[in-house]
């Protein structure tokens, strides 16, 4: 056979996928052997190596098989200075550039084969000793192959049961070319891995004990071992295209609940004089998150929302007492998924649930194991307000300590009276215009949401930013709730909340210090502002973080670095206000000090979840995303 299968363990649901490959194949074979490079200039390839065809032919040929930037695979045949041994059930393995084959037969040589290694800079094979053995294991840890077993006497019938060690050093010895390459090798491995290998060592302990003296060097070290990196590959998922997808949420059918009523007709809809029972956030979550049904919906009855208004009036207030209780900066340890700006987009939610799991228990969901943090901007401009916020609402009854739903300058009654909100639960909710009691008090949870939230004392969470007057967190601690934001500030508690909410970051890395934000005040009033790099490493160092996460601003890929990556923006709504045709994504912060963006780019109609007739956008236009063509040279890192 010459095909190739992949399996994805990031990616529900979890399947095997044939892969396409177009150009040359190699041709079919069997006994051959595969290994993947990690470095240097073939870094990702996968690559095979000989093996026999059906004819008999033992083969020398090496193939790697990669995967293009837009995403499609090829197989490309190595080129060889040098002709390598034919062998077929050797041993493959990388070790930086060196691609190195140990054992194995040949048709030439019998079982007694040399060592053979080829680099991948410059297509050389290089020849060493003899290793004879066959049908064997071999793995490698830093600069030492291990085999194991495999056949190696004459007879060719007892199985061998030692293991040997390789040192490649030795092995080298009496290549300098190669064996320089190696130092470089072994250098740069140790470079970069000893972060990772100090992990752990900085303790609370220590930073509360350490003196004025030392301060200083206790602080940097902090830093240094906090260092969180984006990792360099994010993870993107298509539009489905076949019947599988959404098969994870399985669990979630409402059998009991809805066995024989018909399913789209009464898929939100609770009974009627249902008594709110301690179940309550369990049936919302059954009845709200289904994502399958959501992302394959055609058509839309905006119409009447389905849950009855005392379920939802029961969930706000049994919310409000959660939030009341916490602080107003939320203290969260990794691993945490990060949500930017949701809008009523609540099919892009329902997508992110689908693709990359759910706040639920049992298959398709990962509460049991990580946080999820919020960045606020629920309400507004989408369509499915009610039930982004209705779903969030039960899922923070359920896990109140594991779903983090921090405030965005959309939970404000002068914003969400005008942007969408309120006109939602007039219609929706049958709500009186004149004395909407729901969206009211909606708006009292509103009042008395988180404003941040800080994970691993390390990385801070937030909707907007740091404006101008946010220099310490015991800032944001002081803040009292509940809390009405005013927008024609007279004093600095009231500045500190409109930067929360309300700032940005400068265009690019290139303009520092406070500067008006023009698209956010057009009038000039001065403030709402934008921020500098140098505010941003300021105001981490003084508060012992090595990170500012927010939301707040569309951003094309769906999240976007500023200040050299001390900041991240993540935005998940896709194609916003369907204008603008950007990703939606969320970040995923592993506890090994690393973030994965997860993305979702627009579906094809997106007319149906938001209310984007020229009409409405000219009442509320929408804020632009980031251009792409700015001067700045974080974007380009973030995938390259
Ligand atoms: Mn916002």
């Amino acid at each position: 056979m010459n095909d190739v299968w992949i399996f994805n363990s990031e990616t529900q649901p979890l399947q095997w996928v044939k892969l396409e490959v177009s150009g040359d194949l190699p041709p079919p074979r069997v006994y051959h052997t595969a290994a993947v490079c990690n470095y240097g200039s073939a870094n990702g390839m996968m690559v095979i190596y000989g093996g026999r065809k059906k004819d008999g032919l033992v083969l020398n040929d090496m193939w790697g098989l990669r995967k293009h930037r837009n995403g499609t695979w090829d197989w490309s045949r190595a080129p060889y200075k040098g002709i390598p041994k034919d062998r077929l059930q050797h041993s493959s393995i990388f070790c930086g550039n060196f691609f190195i084959n140990i054992g194995g037969r040949s048709s030439t040589d019998g079982d007694n084969l040399p060592i053979e290694v080829y680099d991948t800079e410059t297509s050389e094979w290089h020849t060493f000793l003899n290793f004879k053995r066959f049908r064997n294991a071999c793995f490698l840890i830093d600069t030492t192959i291990f085999i194991h077993g495999g056949l190696e006497d004459d007879k060719h019938n007892n199985p061998a049961k030692n293991l040997n060690e390789l040192n490649l050093f030795e092995i080298f010895a009496n290549n300098s070319i190669i064996l320089n390459k190696l130092n470089v090798y072994v250098a740069e491995k140790k470079k970069t891995s000893s972060p990772m290998a100090k992990e752990g060592t900085t303790t609370n302990n220590e930073k509360q004990t350490s003196s004025p003296v030392n301060e200083k060097q206790s602080t940097l070290n902090t830093t240094n071992e906090k260092v969180l990196k984006i990792a360099d590959k994010a993870v993107v998922a298509y539009k489905p295209n076949n019947q599988d997808f959404g098969q994870m949420v399985k669990i979630l059918s409402l059998e009991k609940l809805h066995e024989d009523i018909d399913k789209k007709q009464n898929m939100m809809k609770l009974y009627k004089n249902q008594t709110l029972s301690v179940d309550l956030p369990e049936k919302i979550i059954s009845v709200l998150l289904r994502p399958k049904d959501w992302i394959d919906r055609e058509d839309d009855d905006n119409s009447r929302f389905g849950l009855e208004v005392n379920v939802v009036m029961e969930l706000i207030n049994r919310c409000i007492k959660i939030v009341e209780d916490q602080p107003i900066v939320l203290r969260v340890e990794a691993p945490v998924k990060v949500f930017g700006d949701i809008h009523g987009q609540y099919q892009d939610l329902m997508r992110f649930f689908d693709l990359y799991s759910a706040p639920i228990e049992g298959p398709g969901g990962d509460i049991e194991g990580l946080d999820y943090v919020f960045l606020g901007d629920y309400v507004d401009r989408g369509t499915h307000c009610l039930e982004t916020m209705c779903l969030l609402m039960a899922l923070k009854i359920k896990y109140p300590n594991q779903m983090h739903l921090l405030r965005g300058n959309h939970e404000d009654r002068w914003i969400n009276s005008v942007f969408g909100f309120q006109s939602e639960c007039v219609q929706r909710l049958n709500e009186d215009p004149d004395n909407p009691v729901i969206f009211n008090r909606f708006n009292d949870l509103f009042d008395r949401m988180p404003l941040a939230a800080i994970i691993n004392d390390t990385v801070l969470c937030l909707h907007g930013g740091i404006g101008s007057s946010v220099s310490n967190i015991s800032d944001i601690e002081k803040i009292k709730r509940p809390l009405e934001v005013i927008h024609e500030v007279t004093n600095i508690d009231q500045q500190l909340v409109v930067d929360i909410l309300w700032s940005d970051p400068t265009d690019s890395d290139m303009e520092t210090g406070i500067q008006l934000n023009s698209t956010r005040d057009p009038t000039g009033v001065g403030n709402i502002v934008k921020f500098g790099p140098d505010r941003v490493f300021e105001f981490l160092k003084n508060n012992h973080l090595s990170l500012i996460l927010r939301a707040h601003e569309c951003v094309m890929d769906g999240f976007e670095r500023f200040a050299g990556g001390q900041l991240i923006t993540v935005f998940s709504a896709t194609d916003y206000c369907g204008k603008h045709k950007n990703a939606g994504a969320i970040l995923f912060l592993t506890n090994k000090h690393e973030i994965k963006p997860y993305l979702i780019y627009p579906v094809d109609s997106p007319g149906r979840n938001w209310d984007n007739s020229e009409e409405v956008l000219k009442l509320r236009p929408p804020t632009p995303p980031k251009s792409r063509d700015r001067k700045d040279f974080t974007r380009r890192d973030s995938f390259n």
